[in-house]
């Protein structure tokens, strides 16, 4: 650099293509790693045979990802290669003179995994050795051809000092173990299944574990552990019970057999997600493992048990079929996702766990698709690939599993996910395979509705009925459109299966007569499928003018206008008899009446008191003949960050804040006694079990007290404070503070500080104090969240503390993170600028929460867009968080 300039920019990172995707010029056979571990200088061998792939360009150096290592020696075939013998980057170690034929190479490496704050790699949380390697983390552990479509089969011996690591854990089988002069010991595990280099995994430290067994159908005896601190053990049944049951459903449900002698979990407390599926040993943030009645919801038992379900089932979708590349992530975690929601719908209520899974997919991909960080279920283009687990690739990405199982029919679809599962067993393969076994089994053409692996944004539907009395037909008209997304500005009509009814004024439903079809049909409920931008499909016999039932089951991700109004959604929130439409008939119900409502407020008029909708309310409270759980889904007001979704530009947070109170707190008016009624009759001296029916009845008592709790007064404060102060169980607790913390009362701090000397020393139970306080609709919150962030409990290395403070202030509360003023910005940015050193992939998570801040009004949004501009412009940032600040501004 020559005096007086300043220095050169460093250039912006480079986005990786889809379609720039070449195969591998090597492959590896076998990989053999001698793992000597210590805390700060970790020794890695690792042995490669290596082989030219003969799919691909002969001729080609080998080419080895690496990064943050030191690299100690490099041989091939027995010599040691001299430095000038490769080329060494900061990210890549290339043999360019490499014969055709197989090779072995020897790699020596050393890292530190206790400086590791990362959390992918090789580092330690509470000491002990984990490793994350999804996606790009092997290369942090030895240099390697780092990519999906290379697999290897793995033996590793790790050595550790047997005070320090009395369990050493790796994928496969332990083959040996042994001891070893000077205090340490080793063990050997080979996985005979050839796997990608993101599946590898190990794990050594003083855990404790427990165990059980599980026999498969075809007689095999799996020996099955789970590792946690010492202490823990007790909180480990539940998951060891949701393993087996996994394991059998999936025997039952898909035909997958396990394929080892062992499955070990791990449960660790620092960790970037919430668990990953390597081979044999998956690892998981001890939130989604460590669960009893008295520290975890029932929330966090479903969690648990869905997730457990999620991991294991990858062991056939994702692990015996992996992807080709990044870009195909969809193929396996959308799979995945659906497969664990079919698993919960089996173990649980069908109904409420789609309405469950409906509500999710509109609080997080609906505003995903909707914002600047919208991509395709399959995108194709990345810089940092963990950026894109995201709510479109997972949850819309089993969205569409399930749109292509409601066109092929269920025969055709299991027969398809054989074919697809045999086809490409051991294989790395694409959404194109996936696909393709769909068509071969159902004999329909997919070409359109592969679309919808290509096409973001959610497509809206706008439909409309008209019933002709001469005739006694029903028309339906159905238009789809989908507004344009970054990089898309054109978009295509897609394959969109609608599943409806009609309802006839008795509340029964109609049969179906389809004009055109020659069959006669009468079936009361069918799923027309859409392919054109507008489509009409007429109904004949319709004897009187019927109430119109869309979008059953939720059988496609997009929005819904139609030409009914409040007299249909009352209508069907007392007949529809599809409970996932029902429920939304009460959602459309309340989402028109807040727009209303904030409208008022803006104009200086009264908001209306919504009389209609508590009655349609007093109804749901009234009839026993509905699940509990599914009454206390239609007594749940959709929440403000989905009414600004709605709303769609301009939005005031404070207004929607303040309709929505105003409309919480007519209800709990006109519902007072008779929430307090039913809060009485379904308390319960029966011991605590975690099991859907205990569950759903409690989610109706509690949201008894939080519609109450609307009335914001003296007996809502003692209500909760008197829960809080009897509960035996972690859910009782937990929805009385979730009530407590939003009222300015002496009972909201009395508990806050009973319930912190409570948590001492127990992480998971400080994070709920952490985000029960981050949550809060006071006014004084922000203040307190930057009170917190220095508190002695917190910390940036800890993920799951960051994500309860932080996470939960950003993602959960919308009125102080949305203030108009910009501080909840700028906290934001300002903590993800001290995170990101320390943990990038976290950090670009936080600040993707604040991917919604176009719809709301002029201020917040010049804010939100400084906020993120300061942020780029206030020094280098990694990757991952440069990705999402630029997207985020674009
Ligand atoms: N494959 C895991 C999730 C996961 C993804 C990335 C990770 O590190 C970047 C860790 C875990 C799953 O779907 O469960
Ligand atoms: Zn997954």
């Amino acid at each position: 650099m020559s005096e007086g300039t300043s220095p050169a920019t460093p250039p912006a990172p480079q986005p990786i293509r889809l379609e720039d995707y070449t195969p591998p010029a090597w492959l590896v056979e076998s990989v053999h790693l001698d793992v000597a571990l210590a805390p700060s200088r970790t020794r890695v061998r690792a042995t490669m045979r290596v082989l030219p792939n003969p799919d691909a360009a002969a001729g080609t150096p080998l080419t080895l990802d690496g990064e943050r290592m030191t690299l100690l020696l490099v041989s091939v075939d027995g010599a040691k290669l001299d430095a000038g013998a490769y080329d060494l980057t900061d990210s890549s170690l290339v043999l360019p003179h490499l014969t055709e034929g197989t090779h072995e190479i020897v790699i020596e490496t050393e890292c530190d995994p206790q400086a590791n704050t990362s959390l992918t790699g090789l580092y330690q949380s509470n000491g002990v050795y984990c490793t994350q390697c999804e996606a790009e983390g092997f290369r942090r552990i030895t240099y390697f051809p780092d990519r999906p479509d290379v697999l290897a089969v793995y033996t590793v011996r790790l050595e550790g000092d047997a005070a320090a690591c009395p369990v050493l854990l790796a994928n496969g089988n332990c083959v040996e173990s042994g001891t070893l002069e000077g205090g340490r010991h080793f063990a050997v595990w080979h996985d005979p299944h050839p796997k990608p280099s993101y599946l590898f995994a190990m794990v050594a430290g003083d855990l404790a574990h427990v165990s059980d067994s599980f026999t498969t159908r075809s007689g095999r005896e799996v020996a099955l552990g789970i590792y946690v601190e010492h202490g823990k053990e007790d909180r480990t049944a539940y998951a060891m019970d949701a393993l087996k049951r996994s394991m059998k459903w999936d025997e039952d449900a898909f035909g997958r057999e396990y394929d080892l002698d062992v499955f070990n979990i791990v449960a660790v407390s620092d960790f970037n997600m919430g668990a990953m599926e390597n081979k044999g040993l998956n690892v998981f943030n001890d939130k989604y493992i460590l669960v009893r009645p008295d520290t975890a919801t029932d929330v966090d038992f479903a969690n648990v048990e869905a997730i457990i379900a999620h991991e294991y089932f990858h062991n056939w979708s994702g692990n015996r079929v992996t992807c080709r590349d990044w870009f195909q992530l969809c193929l396996k975690e959308g799979l995945t996702v659906f497969r664990d929601q079919e698993f919960t719908s089996d173990m649980r209520s069908r109904p409420v766990k789609r309405i469950a899974d409906v509500k999710t997919l509109r609080a997080h991909q609906f505003p995903e698709d909707a914002g600047p960080l919208a991509h395709p279920v399959r995108p194709t283009s990345y810089i940092e690939i963990n950026n894109f687990y995201t709510a479109t690739v997972y949850e819309k990405g089993a969205e569409v599993v399930r749109m292509l199982k409601a066109i092929v029919g269920e025969d055709a679809f299991c027969a398809g996910m054989d074919i697809y599962f045999s086809r490409n067993d051991g294989r790395a393969a694409t959404v194109e395979d996936f696909l393709d076994a769909m068509a071969e089994a159902s004999g329909r053409d997919l070409s359109q509705f592969k679309r919808w692996y290509d096409q973001a944004g959610t497509p809206d539907l706008v439909v409309s009925g008209r019933y002709s009395p001469l005739d006694e037909t029903y028309e339906l008209t159905v238009a789809q459109s989908t507004a344009p997304t970054p990089g898309q500005s054109q978009k295509a009509p897609l394959h969109i299966p609608l599943t409806m009814g009609l309802i006839g004024t008795d509340g029964e439903d109609l049969g179906l007569y389809l004009a055109g079809e020659t069959s006669e049909d009468g079936a009361t409920e069918r799923t027309l499928e859409l392919t054109q931008h507008e489509q009409v499909f007429t109904f004949e016999k319709v004897p009187s003018p019927p109430v119109l039932s869309l979008l059953r089951g939720f059988s496609a991700p997009v929005k819904l206008t139609t030409n009914g109004g409040e007299k249909d959604w009352l209508f069907r929130m007392a007949h529809d008899s599809d409970p996932c439409a029902r429920w939304e008939a009460g959602q459309t119900y309340a989402r028109e009446l807040l727009v209303a409502v904030t409208r008022a407020i803006a104009a200086g008029e009264k908001p209306r008191r919504g009389t209609r909708y508590a009655d349609a309310l007093r109804n749901v409270l009234t009839d026993d003949s509905l699940e509990p759980a599914f009454a206390a889904m239609m007594l749940d007001l959709p929440g403000e960050a989905e009414l600004a979704q709605h709303i769609g530009q301009d939005v005031d947070a404070d207004a929607v804040h303040a309709a929505r109170s105003h409309l919480h707190k007519a209800v709990a008016d006109q519902l007072g006694d008779l929430l307090l009624d039913r809060y009485a009759q379904l308390q319960s001296n029966a011991a605590y079990s975690p099991d859907a029916d205990q569950a759903g009845r409690r989610a109706l008592k509690n949201a008894c007290l939080r519609v109450y709790a609307g009335l914001g007064n003296e007996n809502a404060a003692r209500l909760a404070a008197t829960q809080f102060a009897s509960a035996n169980n972690m859910t009782d607790t937990e929805a009385a503070l979730a009530t407590l913390t939003h009222m300015a009362r002496d009972e909201r701090q009395a508990a806050f500080d009973s319930f912190y000397e409570r948590a001492s020393g127990d992480p998971l139970l400080l994070d709920k104090w952490f985000s029960l306080q981050a949550m809060s609709s006071r006014e004084d919150t922000l203040a307190r969240a930057m009170e917190l962030a220095k508190h002695k409990d917190f910390s940036l290395t800890r993920p799951n503390t960051v994500r309860a403070l932080v996470g939960v202030f950003a993602g959960a509360n919308p009125v102080r993170f949305h203030a108009a003023d910009g501080s909840g910005y700028r906290f934001l940015t300002a903590f993800v600028r001290e995170l990101d050193p320390i943990n990038p992939q976290v950090a670009a998570r936080l600040l993707g929460t604040l991917k919604t801040w176009r719809v709301y009004d002029a201020p917040r949004r010049d804010a939100a867009r400084q906020a993120v501009s300061d942020l780029l412009s206030a020094g280098k940032l990694s990757e991952d968080t440069y990705e999402i600040a630029t997207r985020m501004i674009a």
